[in-house]
């Protein structure tokens, strides 16, 4: 624990019924990018992911595989795990709803909730999808051509009717209004506030909490048979990870968080539902939810019958891994749906990183390395062209701190990459080859504010690409204690003499394997 100030960040925790895809990947790369600017500019980030076990969901399809639904989420959570660190994210903790810990707190929360007369008994007959382990009300679903009814995002529901413990959510229409009124920030992005206000504002009907016909979840307090709806324990996740209930605990003052990243099917639970629990448990609400979009392949939704379902582990093998975290955080805006394919992936990499980024690293830097003995040369006087480079860099900061700040990382990524276009650009236009044999001095302005621009753009690529952005700053020698962003700006720039090694490619261009 220091002093800093404290940043907490979530994804959502996934269904370990199958194995991570792609939009897992996509949810776990984005919140990490995030996690990891926050850590760079001076915050102390506590990042939380991890698997959601319980649900009918989970103990149906362990029914099919002939397992327990423990055995089925030992076993796909450890793949969720080994997701998230093939995926270089630097999680702080991965938490399973299984595990002691969350029982004690969602028993807690549940307990604090009925203290405060929001829980009651009654019974319960609706439709309920187990696909989204959703509850419907009949006009939200629709009966299709092939006879069968399906819940607003396309799932099949059936008919649920059993004795069941209610949340009293309909006491909270108003005040989850004004919230969302006094905060406006609660909810992003913009399209899914309104949504959000507009589901509130047709009214609230209670919210079946319980369930009796199955007992794989977390026993209702004083009540054994029940056992709590997975969503009023998936959504405690990010409170027990704080360490909650024990609010003498160190993480507690993580809390409340100050982003829970999660897609857009499930805006319903975090910006309803959950700042609903929480009002009526007594417990501080969350700074802000962000729902990203969903991923389609080449414009079409992943399924497993199509057998377009692409594997996160293969996609990093081929691609690599900062170039995989490049593409989908640079090709996406974040909060809207993106397509991937093949020649989409391989153009970032070879348009972005390989010639814009990488090609300018290592002609600036071989050049340095020939004609500079090696070492940072020192610049002269310097010229209109070269302020202009150098004041379009140290730029770059305000603009990615308040687009990371509001979750567009797409736009701190146009804002870097708008630098490097300009960087390739003064390059070109100074032609330090040609200045080698008509004025050196000149060169070696010129190959210096280059590599001090390069300096900037690498530091601030970290989040996104940090192994890549590691490499181009071990060839600036910039040292492994100057790489955050209070060095960033004229306060931080390379000091000349330095020597540099022989500069190693950052970003290899992707060549297609022989067929
Ligand atoms: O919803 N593109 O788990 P989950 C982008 N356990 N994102 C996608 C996606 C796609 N094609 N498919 C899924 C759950 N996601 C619950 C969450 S949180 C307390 C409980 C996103 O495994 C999805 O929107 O179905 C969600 O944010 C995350 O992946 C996990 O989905």
């Amino acid at each position: 624990m220091t002093d800093k100030p404290r940043y907490y960040i979530t994804t959502a925790i996934s269904y370990p019924n199958g194995v991570p895809h792609i939009g897992h990947a996509y949810e776990a790369i984005a919140t990490d990018a995030m996690a990891r600017f926050q850590r760079l500019d001076g915050k102390d980030v506590f990042f939380l992911t991890g698997t959601d076990e319980h649900g009918q969901k989970m103990l149906q399809t362990a029914r099919k595989e002939g397992i327990t639904a423990q055995e089925l989420a030992d076993r796909n959570s450890a793949r969720f795990r080994a997701m998230v660190e093939a995926l270089g994210c630097t999680n702080n903790d991965f938490i399973r709803t299984s595990e002691e810990r969350h029982h004690k707190s969602s028993q807690e929360i549940w307990k604090r909730m009925a203290a405060n007369g929001d829980i009651y008994k009654d019974s319960y007959s609706g439709w309920y999808s187990v696909r989204d382990e959703a509850f419907y009300q009949e006009g939200e679903t629709e009966v299709r051509a092939d006879g069968v009814r399906y819940g607003p995002q396309g799932t099949p529901v059936e008919w649920v009717e059993e004795e069941s413990y209610f949340f009293r959510l309909s006491a909270y229409q108003d005040k989850l209004l004004a919230h969302y009124e006094a905060n406006p920030d609660f909810i992003g992005p913009s399209e899914r506030r309104n949504e959000i206000v507009s589901f509130v504002s047709r009214g609230l009907k209670d919210l079946s909490v319980s369930r009796t016909t199955f007992d794989w979840g977390i026993p209702v307090p004083g009540d054994e048979r029940h056992v709590m709806y997975v969503w009023v324990d998936a959504l405690t996740n990010y409170i027990t990870g704080a360490g909650f209930p024990d609010e003498s605990d160190a993480r507690w003052s993580y809390w409340p968080a100050d982003a829970h990243i999660i897609g857009k099917d499930i805006i319903r639970f975090h910006a309803v539902y959950w700042p609903a629990f929480l009002m009526s448990a007594g417990i501080p609400l969350p700074k802000r939810v962000y729902a990203h979009g969903f991923l389609f392949n080449r414009g079409e939704k992943m399924s497993k019958s199509v057998g377009n379902v692409i594997d996160p582990f293969s996609l990093i093998e081929h691609y690599g891994l900062d170039q995989t975290r490049y593409f989908f955080l640079r090709e996406v805006p974040f909060g809207q749906d993106g397509n991937y394919s093949h020649e989409a992936i391989v153009n970032r990499i070879n348009a972005d990183l390989a010639n814009d980024l990488g090609n300018l690293a290592s002609r600036s830097l071989s050049m340095i390395s020939k004609n500079c003995d090696g070492k940072l040369p020192q610049p002269g006087a310097l010229q209109p062209a070269d302020e202009a480079i150098l004041a379009q860099a140290d730029a770059m900061l305000e603009t990615c701190r308040a687009a990371f700040g509001k979750q567009e990382i797409h736009a701190g990524l146009a804002c870097i990459w708008a630098c490097v276009a300009e960087a390739n650009r003064y390059f070109a236009a100074q032609e330090p080859w040609a200045l080698k044999k008509t004025d050196p001095e000149r060169m070696n302005t010129v190959l210096y504010v280059t590599a001090e621009v390069i300096r900037q753009i690498a530091i601030l690529a970290q989040p996104v690409t940090p192994t890549a952005a590691a490499k181009l700053l071990d060839n600036l020698s910039v040292p492994a204690g100057a790489r955050s962003f209070a060095t960033l700006g004229a306060g931080g720039r390379l000091a000349a003499g330095v020597e540099i090694p022989k500069p190693e490619p950052a970003f290899p261009r992707y060549v297609e394997p022989e067929q």
